[in-house]
């Protein structure tokens, strides 16, 4: 009989269990290679107060089991070939959060470069941050500009970072900048194109993204790259983010590369 003969028979008389279906989707476990790797991935990291919660722990046990899932999916995402890793560590919207919380988020990234730099360094990993800078702390912009700096030369993965992030603010911004080249003459407003405004965007020379990841069970954008994500394939998981692991990423991808065979074949 062959390997796939039990299935079909099953599946003409309509008597697949739910988790016969599951396994006669014929899922490859291997670790995805080949063309049609993504060049950008852009991940929303979230679930991590729903995880400590889970736990009977405080959400910054969340926040920094959040953090060592981040060292993990930047070395599987290099290791496979992607080129650009943006991760949405804070929004404009977590200010909100309890001061408390707030202030030990902002450190975070500090600790991360302290014990993850070197490595980063070693790696060829490129660090760029994507976000208003204005109300960050000083330590924390220090902190991430100083691995900028340290990496700027850097030609392998890029690692980027959206912290205190909002995607309508940053359109509201290049808006402006469009509106005074005009008043300053250096614009037609008729002659204005989406590479006009696309530069002023933060991800400015970066590609658009080709797959956003969201964790944590929520199906929504939440002012994340609205412009960006235009033509963007969307993959959504319930794991919470801190246990997001390498296998999950491969998932996303292998259905990536699954869709992005389906448009070849029309
Ligand atoms: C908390 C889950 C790494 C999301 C991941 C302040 C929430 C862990 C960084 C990081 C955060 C930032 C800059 C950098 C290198 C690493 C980070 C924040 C939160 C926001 F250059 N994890 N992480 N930053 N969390």
């Amino acid at each position: 009989m062959g390997l796939f003969s039990k299935w079909l028979r099953k599946l003409r008389f309509g008597v697949l269990t739910e988790n016969e279906m599951q396994q006669s989707q014929v899922k490859s476990e291997e670790i995805p290679s080949g063309d049609n790797i993504p060049e950008h991935v852009a991940i929303i990291m979230d679930g991590n107060g729903r995880w400590a919660k889970a736990r009977g722990l405080p959400r910054i046990a969340g926040h920094h089991n959040g953090m060592k899932a981040v060292k993990r999916i930047t070395k599987a995402a290099d290791g496979i070939g992607v080129k650009v890793l943006t991760l949405y560590a804070f929004s404009t919207e977590n200010w909100k959060r309890p001061k408390a919380e707030v202030e030990f988020l902002m450190k975070l990234p500090q600790e991360f470069l302290s014990l993850e730099l070197g490595e980063l360094i070693e790696n060829n990993v490129q660090v760029k941050m994507m976000g208003n800078r204005d109300l960050l702390p000083d330590h924390t912009v220090a902190a991430v500009e100083e691995a900028v700096r340290q990496t700027r030369h850097n030609t392998g993965l890029i690692l980027n970072l959206a912290l205190n992030y909002g995607s309508r603010l940053e359109m509201v911004e290049a808006a402006k900048q469009l509106a005074r080249q005009a008043v300053a003459g250096e614009l037609d407003p008729d002659k204005i194109e989406e590479s006009d405004f696309e530069k002023w965007l933060l991800s400015c020379g970066l590609p658009d993204p080709d797959l956003l990841i969201r964790t944590s069970g929520e199906l929504r954008l939440s002012n994340f790259m609205l412009w960006q994500l235009a033509y963007s394939e969307f993959w959504f998981t319930d794991v919470y983010w801190p246990e997001f692991s390498e296998e999950h990423l491969y998932d996303a991808i292998r259905e990536y590369q699954r869709r992005a065979r389906r448009y070849g074949g029309l």
